[in-house]
């Protein structure tokens, strides 16, 4: 997006902007500020002129310069109507150095999950990925998933939906099903770096929003199979908002994550790269390791797939 569009785009979130002045606070001529109002009304806002100067009246539901507007969140939206998966583009991205922006599409058209599974990503859903400023060590990358995890929950919570935390990466309702719940978000962080220095670091969100739960697998869930639709601005807005405050308190995002897990208590089998662990899911450590309490004493699981199995 357009500098001075972004500019334009933070002052009328404030209220009305007087044409001239921020051309001149920008440094820019005022064809140039007329010029992105016209854009933006092109894009769908209804930027009417007031005796104050140009005002918002209307937000168009999605896209670029939609999530960007009152965005309590330092980061700037790329957005496709379809892409192949926006964590691809967000490699492509962080690989020339950017950081602190979210690639978002409305249809994936390839949509990976872990391990390339591949991930369903009709039009409708939330379909997000943020690269960001790589300031951690690598071994602390899995707090960055724990903290995408807890953001989107307290984006449906906020749309009314009771979403609970699986470890490492699920977002489930409910308890049913061999998933241990319908899967309703899933988490795909990914990095590049040394032990102790990353050179990209991006977390893909996945959130099935608007859609028919017939178009997704069979144990998965939606916002519309739920709640009906939602505003899908204000909850991508609410997920980068909760990630953006979350990232600055490790310590919040472990607390949180306890909150809102639905492992912790359950007997759980995880097969880690090496091995299974079984046992009962007793905590989750940081950086996101989960302990659990086996047969043979506590063994804390770095990464691993997670089933909770029904009590014997
Ligand atoms: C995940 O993988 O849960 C991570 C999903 C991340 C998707 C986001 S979308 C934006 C960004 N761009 C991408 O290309 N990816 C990220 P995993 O734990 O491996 O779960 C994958 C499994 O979930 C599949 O094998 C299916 O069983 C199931 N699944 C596939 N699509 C689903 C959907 N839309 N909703 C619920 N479950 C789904």
């Amino acid at each position: 997006m357009n500098e001075t569009r972004r500019q334009l785009l933070a002052a009328l979130s404030d209220g009305p902007v007087d044409g001239p002045n921020l051309a001149d606070d920008l440094g820019v001529s005022r064809a140039a500020v007329w010029k992105q109002v016209e854009a933006l009304r092109e894009a769908g806002f209804a930027v009417e002129s007031t005796p104050d100067g140009y005002a918002v009246r209307e937000v168009p539901d999605y896209g670029a310069a939609a999530i960007e507007y009152d965005l309590d969140a330092p980061y700037r939206i790329e957005y496709h109507d379809a892409i192949e998966s926006t964590n691809d583009r967000a490699r492509e991205l962080a690989g020339a150095g950017n950081h602190d922006i979210a690639v978002v599409a409305d249809e994936q058209t390839g949509g990976r999950g872990r391990l390339d599974r591949s991930w369903a990503s009709p039009s409708g859903g939330l379909w997000c990925s943020l690269v960001l400023q790589p300031s951690l060590p690598a071994a602390h990358s899995p707090l960055v998933t724990l903290a995408a995890g807890v953001a989107v929950v307290d984006a449906c919570r906020a749309a009314g939906v009771e979403a609970a935390l699986k470890w490492p990466n699920d977002i489930l309702v409910g308890d049913g099903g061999d998933r241990g719940g319908r899967k309703l978000a899933g988490i795909l962080t990914e990095m590049e770096g040394e032990a102790d220095r990353v050179s990209w670091l991006l977390v893909g969100i996945g959130l099935n929003a608007n859609i028919d739960a017939a178009e997704l697998p069979d144990d998965a869930t939606s916002l519309r199979a739920e709640v009906g639709d939602v505003d899908r601005r204000r909850l991508i807005q609410t997920v980068l908002e909760s990630i953006a405050e979350l990232l600055t308190d490790g310590e919040r995002v472990i607390e949180q994550w306890r909150e809102y897990s639905s492992t912790l208590g359950q007997h759980v089998r995880v097969e880690t790269h090496r091995d299974t662990v079984e046992g009962r899911a007793v905590d989750v450590r940081f950086p996101g390791a989960l302990v659990v309490e086996t047969a043979t004493g506590e063994q804390v699981v770095h990464a691993g797939d997670c089933e909770h199995l029904r009590p014997a």
